[in-house]
């Protein structure tokens, strides 16, 4: 297990009282220190996902009627395009028309935006979203995941 290293940071009280608040709210496990951990390693998530060479992990989720002009059948054959970084899709039938599918990508930043672009910007897809993470490699994931500190 990685050494922790305790630090002080200053800040407005005020700001202090807000932040307590904000790990309250988060239940009874959390505490200061890791939700500083927690922003700290978001941040770190962030910036290495707009490095458009990294490797990333992310999901595109999508809804999208079936029924609309060869959606399904466009839909699939972008994603046939890219088979070297869509690793999984989950389909499920929403109700007679909707389609939900769920999408996991892992590569290059760029491309893994590129892909979830052409998806979501294909005509008929109601709603989507991209959601991008790190794929654990880089040294931010929580090493103590059950919180607290040692
Ligand atoms: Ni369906």
């Amino acid at each position: 297990m990685e050494e922790l290293v305790r630090f002080s940071v200053t800040m407005e009280a005020e700001l202090l009282g807000r932040f307590d608040a904000l790990v309250a709210r988060r239940g009874t496990r959390a505490n200061r220190s890791e939700a500083v951990r927690n922003l700290v390693r978001e941040a770190l998530v962030e910036q290495q996902v707009e490095d458009p060479h990294a490797e990333i992990a992310g999901t595109i989720t999508m809804v999208y009627d079936h029924h609309a002009s060869e959606l399904s059948e466009r839909l699939n054959a972008i994603q046939h395009r890219y088979i070297h970084e869509i690793v999984s899709t989950v389909h499920v039938h929403l109700d007679s028309r909707n389609c939900l599918e769920v999408i996991v990508l892992r590569g290059a930043s760029a491309r893994i935006r590129a892909i979830a672009d052409t998806l979501l910007g294909t005509k008929g897809v109601k709603h989507g979203k991209l959601v991008t993470t790190t794929t654990g490699e880089e040294r931010v994931m929580d090493p103590h995941p059950a919180g607290g500190d040692p």
